[in-house]
């Protein structure tokens, strides 16, 4: 039996619901949903997205996420007057961070939609995410320069890792906005696409996730992230026992096998 606790709460902030994908795992879509202020990330939406990604990642009906906004704004930053008041110690208190650590504890792959602005805590959102596919009117930023602070949520590294020194420095430092085609060339977008079509592009990718061996995925997308933390012999050691792990799978007898005989392989997810 599924648990779809993302179907039946109550969610204020984000919109979800499933996806089919004929004959595969459907799609678990998230839309956040806060128009009015450009879907700045508040305290409550951030609860409201790690919940529903969680649900998503314990439904066995579920292949992988899509989380996307509004083709005016995927998020516009954290909610910058939920930040205003507030001092050193009560940002420590409040442990946001914690939260936004549980999306890197997500199995499946997630995807980012992303349209119109993905600044500062948006942006970082959208980094936190396996992939990004882009409208060609997306624009990335870390714009915290302006508030006075940095980016805390991960902007400083995984734009760094995404684009290299030479870019983060000019885009951190600068606080300046780059689209989508500069942020394709620059190796942090999958892929950009019309802007009436950046969500159906997306869930397309997920839809051709949904159709791979569900094991093998996940397997794939931990060892992809590992690389950004191990060196490259400790990476080759974890990717080669995940190798063998995925030989007990019963997926990769069924897959080898539909080779040999020339037909489409039918995967169990086990
Ligand atoms: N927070 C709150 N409200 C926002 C907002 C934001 N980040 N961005 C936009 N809004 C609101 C505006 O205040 C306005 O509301 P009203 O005045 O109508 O009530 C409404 O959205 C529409 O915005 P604009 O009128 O400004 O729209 P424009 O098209 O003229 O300009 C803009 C769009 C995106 C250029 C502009 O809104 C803007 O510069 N926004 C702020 C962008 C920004 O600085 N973002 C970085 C915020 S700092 C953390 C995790 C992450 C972070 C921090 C902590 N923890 C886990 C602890 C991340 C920090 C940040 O993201």
């Amino acid at each position: 039996m599924s648990d779809k606790n993302h179907l039946t709460k109550p969610y204020n902030n984000i919109l979800v619901s499933e996806v089919e994908n004929k004959g595969a795992l459907m799609t678990g879509l998230i839309q956040l949903n806060r128009p009015d202020v450009l879907n700045a990330l508040n305290i409550d939406l951030m609860i409201e997205v790690v919940e529903a990604l969680e649900s998503f990642d314990k439904d066995p009906e579920i292949g992988c996420m899509v989380l996307t906004g509004n083709k005016k704004a995927f998020a516009a930053g954290a909610d910058i007057k939920e930040m205003a008041e507030a001092g050193a110690i009560e940002m420590l208190l409040r442990d946001q961070f914690a939260r936004w650590d549980r999306i890197r504890k997500i199995k499946k792959p997630v995807i980012a939609a992303v349209s119109g602005f993905a600044l500062g805590g948006g942006c970082e959102l959208a980094m936190s995410c396996d992939m990004i596919v882009a409208s060609e009117s997306a624009r990335f930023g870390q714009p915290e320069i302006n508030l006075g602070v940095t980016p805390g949520a991960g902007g400083t590294q995984r734009l760094t890792k995404a684009i290299g020194k030479a870019r983060a420095m000019e885009m951190i430092l600068t606080g300046k906005m780059m689209g989508a085609a500069e942020m394709f060339e620059a190796g942090l977008v999958t892929k950009v696409v019309d802007t009436d079509l950046y969500l159906d592009e997306a869930l397309e990718l997920s839809r051709e996730i949904c159709t791979k061996p569900t094991v093998a995925v996940q397997i794939a997308k931990e060892s992809i992230l590992k690389s950004f933390d191990l060196t490259i012999e400790s990476g080759l050691e974890f990717e080669r026992k995940n190798f063998y792990l995925l030989f007990a799978t019963e997926d990769k007898s069924e897959g080898m096998k539909a080779f040999v005989e020339k037909r489409k392989a039918q995967w169990k997810g086990k």
